[in-house]
């Protein structure tokens, strides 16, 4: 199922500003060092919006801004087990950015399939 929707911004707030006018509620922040972003997690009728704000240039996600700009960042898909999925997908010859499971947000293991095997999506994995 579709876990979250990940937006790269360089002011969360002012993009929360906007997604809790449409009406979703705000459910908090979390800082994930691992990856240099602050996450802030806005839902919707089951709908997820983490907005992704870097909090140094060595982070992946200011690389992006500084390269595409701002927007849509990536879609994260939840499997019932990462290791499995990984597994399979590799097997059929699908790149991983990282070699194994990774700490995100929300306490999840994710790994991200590389956006040129994405058909230039951004895809993460969670568990
Ligand atoms: N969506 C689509 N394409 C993207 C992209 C994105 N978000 N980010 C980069 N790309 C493209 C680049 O434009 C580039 O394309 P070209 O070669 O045509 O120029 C290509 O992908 C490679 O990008 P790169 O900057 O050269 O970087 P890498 O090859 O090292 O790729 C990347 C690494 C982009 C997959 C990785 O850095 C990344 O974004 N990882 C995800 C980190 C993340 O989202 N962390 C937050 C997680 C929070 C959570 O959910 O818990």
């Amino acid at each position: 199922m579709l876990d979250h929707i990940a937006i790269a911004t360089r002011s969360a707030a002012s993009m929360r500003k906007l997604y809790e006018l449409i009406g979703f509620r705000f459910n908090g922040t979390e800082e994930v060092p691992s990856q240099y972003v602050v996450a802030t997690f806005l839902d919707l009728d089951g709908i997820h919006v983490e907005l992704l704000e870097p909090t140094s240039e060595d982070s992946s996600v200011a690389k992006a801004i500084a390269k595409r700009g701002e927007g849509l960042h990536h879609l994260a898909f939840r499997v019932p087990s990462l290791a499995e999925a990984m597994a399979r997908l590799k097997a059929e010859g699908y790149a991983f950015v990282y070699d194994e499971p990774q700490p995100g947000a929300g306490g999840k293991k994710i790994n991200f399939i590389h956006p040129k095997d994405g058909g230039g999506v951004l895809v993460e994995l969670c568990e």
